[in-house]
């Protein structure tokens, strides 16, 4: 079939005010580059002219400054899932211009398969090649680009220049059935693929192809600051313990890493490690750090749905594609993160807190309980059923007025039934069969900053029994105290005694 090539501005005409848009990709990479931003620039100008205009987005994760950047800063997002991390967008969100629902990550490929949010007028999907009967070599994010093709009425192509056709193989696209039907996922180690390299969509519903040209432009990673690089050797600290009482096998556990400083100091260190043997990764995200373990073949192979390089490892990356084309494979966020998967493979989960409580309560998304930062993305898919799931994060923040450590988080994603561990960069709490008491002197003890030790305490104290002890009319003292003061260490206990 002979497509229609078109610019990315009359692909916007097309859109419709209330249209839903499914985006390819998860992070920048893969996330269509040049249509999000026409669309933004359409719905200015018919605001402009007093027209409302607003559509609808879903994604695989977060995008990129030129899709939720853009379409944010025009106020031309209705309704966005699952997840995101732009600066304007957060805005939008936490003044309820966007209406976000905050989704696992595994979560929404098949829920939109089951019409739990509606129809999917139009697909944005970037490939590196597309043949005349729809078979698609994606991009280097696969994010919920199967779901997203099949289910909507049209299809547009934004065909990257800057992709080599040499990525075909590097994916493993796979949809599963939806239930009843649905079968075992046949993954029994990362590297095994279930499904096939290319994503074949329907052609007759690509209705115009948009060439382009550009890197995923990731922000070239950071050398880790002395807080990030302490966490990471904590982390590396106890892994290294576990493995060498035998908690881990021998021949050791796929790795779950989030994304971050925190994140890339953990894998350099591991990298460093003479005692670990080499690993494999099965994650959502793979940044710059993974490529250098793959070269020095301490990690022997990825499974990822992203490839987050910075423009440079990118570049990197596809000049030498034939030495890492059999170690990293791509597949769809309902595989990558899937539960199943992760819990048979026995993945080691490691992911970030914004606040962890003395329980072990974790909040990874709200901003002092009610502003959302980014979203759960796929730690919950991860922590709930790791082998051993760890949650990382500074014992302070802005500069010591905020404690990570807090009485009870002020908004809860992950419970202490799925916090195996928590580590700050003063030391590591293992709350594996730790009652809550134990469990609160321990975090206190291990995490807390030695400026909020003896306040914490405090409030242990003000706890009238219960198995979790918790004094709820001062569980939110120290939020209250920044709120009202700027500084949660000007929490006073002693008015709730
Ligand atoms: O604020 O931006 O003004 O400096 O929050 O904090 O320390 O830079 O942490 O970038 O590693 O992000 C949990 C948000 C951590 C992230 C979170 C302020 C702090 C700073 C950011 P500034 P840091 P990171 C893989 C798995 C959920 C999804 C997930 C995340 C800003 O890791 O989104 O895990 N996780 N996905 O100053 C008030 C506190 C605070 C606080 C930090 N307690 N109260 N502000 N900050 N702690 C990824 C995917 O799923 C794709």
């Amino acid at each position: 079939m002979a497509f229609n090539f078109i610019t990315a501005e009359e692909a916007a005409a097309m859109i419709k005010d209330g249209d839903t848009i499914g985006l390819s990709g998860f992070t920048a990479p893969g996330t269509p580059k040049y249509i999000p931003t026409a669309i933004a620039e359409r719905a200015e100008k018919e605001h402009a002219e007093g027209r409302k205009f607003k559509v609808n987005i879903f994604t695989g994760a977060s995008t990129s400054d030129r899709a939720d950047g853009a379409l944010s800063r025009a106020n031309a997002i209705n309704m966005r899932a699952p997840y995101q991390n732009v600066p304007d967008l957060r805005k939008r969100i936490n003044s309820h211009d966007t209406h976000y629902f905050d989704r696992h990550l595994s979560d929404m490929a098949q829920e939109t398969r089951y019409g739990f949010y509606g129809k999917i007028d139009y697909a944005i999907i970037e490939a590196a090649d597309i043949t005349p009967d729809g078979e698609v070599i994606l991009g280097c994010g696969v994010g919920n680009a199967p779901t997203y093709a099949a289910m909507a009425d049209k299809i547009f192509i934004e065909l990257n220049q800057k992709l080599p056709h040499t990525l075909l193989g590097m994916h493993d696209v796979y949809m599963p059935a939806d239930p009843p039907y649905r079968r075992a996922i046949d993954i029994y180690k990362p590297s095994d693929r279930i499904g096939s390299p290319i994503l074949k969509i329907d052609p007759s519903k690509v209705i115009g192809i948009v060439r382009t040209d550009s890197y995923d432009m990731v922000k070239p990673f950071t050398e880790p600051d002395a807080v990030s690089k302490q966490i990471g050797s904590n982390v590396v600290q106890f892994l290294l313990s576990e493995y060498r009482k035998g908690r881990i096998p021998k021949e050791f556990l796929p790795l779950q890493s989030g994304v971050g400083n925190v994140a890339n100091a953990v894998l350099y260190d591991l990298g460093e490690s003479t005692v670990l043997p080499t690993f494999q990764m099965y994650t959502e995200v793979i940044q710059d750090a993974v490529i250098e373990l793959l070269k020095k073949g301490k990690c022997t192979f990825a499974s990822t749905c992203s490839m987050t390089f910075s423009d440079k490892v990118e570049e990197e990356l596809f000049g030498n594609i034939d030495f890492f084309h059999d170690k990293i494979l791509m597949r769809p966020a309902e595989i990558s993160n899937n539960p199943e998967v992760i819990r048979r493979l026995g993945v080691i989960a490691m992911n970030t807190a914004l606040e962890a409580d003395i329980f072990g309560g974790v909040n990874s998304t709200h901003v002092l309980g009610t502003k959302m930062m980014n979203g759960i993305g796929g730690s919950g898919d991860f922590t709930r059923n790791a082998y051993i799931s760890i949650f990382s994060c500074p014992s302070v923040t802005k500069g010591g007025l905020i404690s990570n450590i807090v009485p009870m988080v002020a908004h809860a994603d992950h419970s202490e039934h799925s916090v195996d561990v928590l580590v700050t960069d003063q030391g590591i709490a293992d709350l594996r069969h730790l009652d809550p008491v134990e469990r609160a002197y321990s975090i206190i003890e291990n995490c807390a900053h030695p400026d909020y030790r003896p306040l914490l305490l405090d409030y242990l104290k003000l706890g009238k029994g219960g198995q979790t002890p918790h004094a709820l009319q001062a569980a939110f003292a120290f939020h209250n105290a920044f709120n009202e003061t700027g500084d949660m260490r000007n929490v006073d206990f002693s008015k709730f005694a």
